[in-house]
């Protein structure tokens, strides 16, 4: 499985070396010895012209980029190609993963992300970033789908009943337990690690194999959600029912992600996840609700069939409903 990716900017000069990573600061510019091997073992594997350009990118003014080269240094297995003759992009995979798996692959989109006729700037660090979560996302969904596709996967594939789920909302409001819960038939009071990458998760259920994409909720991840949202056939948004405080945060991020239309009409399910913090009668729950309703305004939802759910992860109430109606809602 991909680990982290990523990129050195001027490799003509050590000291001016820029070093971008994703999702880990996994390299800094006091890893000389590595960096220097990095680019080393680079310049050494560098053949007289094993510039690749596919058929789809032969463009005008387009970016020179070398067929990658897999490298062990410092206990790290890694795969790099060279852009321009000075910008380095490179993978870092687990020890037993064949970097040659994903050969075409990361050609393919550098090709893609760096020709595709817009005018690719390495001088803006926004573009840098996007580009390095962009290819991430692309390859570790490749990783999971194609390369190391499991005969329960490849089956649900085959049957075409193969759903991705979007799993967003702030940090804390119990995503990752969800999805633990789900995968493991646990809740695990102790497991307190706020996610810091875009985790994703097969989990089988009746109706088919669900692709949980548990997005990181913390403020400085909330801009990359955008980048998850591709291709999802429902949306599920967690809230924390019991932190009123932070209402008003968790309502901005909700429409932001709803007002992105990136995905009209795409069902949605909303989560008052800890209902087991706000021990409550059924009439006083249903005050909540009405309550929750008007402040995060979710009569203004259109285009989109959605409901909501009351949930405690802690003490399994309505798990199984949130998965039944996941379903319904994608079956709709
Ligand atoms: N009481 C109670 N606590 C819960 C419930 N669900 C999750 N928690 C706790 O809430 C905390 C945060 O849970 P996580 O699943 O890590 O939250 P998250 O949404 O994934 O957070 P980020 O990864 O930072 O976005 C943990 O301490 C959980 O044990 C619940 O239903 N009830
Ligand atoms: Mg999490």
């Amino acid at each position: 499985m991909l680990r982290d990716i990523f990129l050195f900017k001027g490799k003509k000069d050590l000291e001016d070396l820029n070093i971008y990573c994703y999702p880990k600061e996994i390299i800094n510019t006091n890893n000389k010895t590595l960096v220097n091997n990095i680019i080393k073992g680079h310049d050494q594997e560098k053949i007289t012209d094993n510039e690749i350009t596919p058929s789809s990118c032969e463009t005008a003014n387009h970016f020179k980029i070398d067929t990658p080269i897999a490298q062990y240094i410092n206990d790290f297995n890694i795969y790099t190609s060279c852009i321009n003759e000075e910008i380095i992009v490179g993978l870092i995979f687990e020890d037993e993963d064949n970097p040659y798996d994903y050969k075409e692959i990361f050609e393919e989109l550098l090709c893609e992300l760096l020709n595709n006729g817009n005018g690719y700037s390495f001088d803006e660090e926004m573009e840098i970033d996007n580009l390095l979560i962009s290819m991430f996302i692309d390859l570790r969904r490749y990783g999971d789908e194609v390369v190391e596709k499991t005969p329960e996967i490849e089956h649900y594939f085959q049957r075409d009943a193969f759903f991705k789920v979007f799993l967003f909302g702030i940090d804390n409001s119990g995503k990752s337990s969800l999805v633990r819960l789900l995968k493991t038939g646990e809740f695990n009071e102790n497991f307190f690690t706020p996610t810091r990458k875009f985790e994703i998760e097969y989990i089988e259920e009746y109706g088919g194999l669900l692709a949980i994409w548990d997005m990181p909720g913390q403020l400085g991840f909330r801009s990359r959600w955008l980048k998850g949202l591709q291709d999802s056939n429902i949306l599920v948004y967690m809230l924390d029912i019991a932190n009123q405080r932070r209402f008003e945060e968790a309502k901005k991020e909700f429409w932001n992600i709803l007002n992105s239309n990136e995905l009209d009409a795409v069902p949605l399910l909303i989560l008052g996840n800890k209902s087991d913090l706000v021990k409550q009668s059924d009439a006083q729950l249903q005050n909540l609700r009405e309550e929750v309703f008007n402040y995060f305004e979710f009569d203004r939802i259109k285009n989109r069939d959605w409901k909501f759910l009351f949930t405690s992860v802690k003490t399994n109430h309505n798990i199984e409903s949130t998965v039944q109606t996941i379903f319904d809602l994608m079956a709709d």
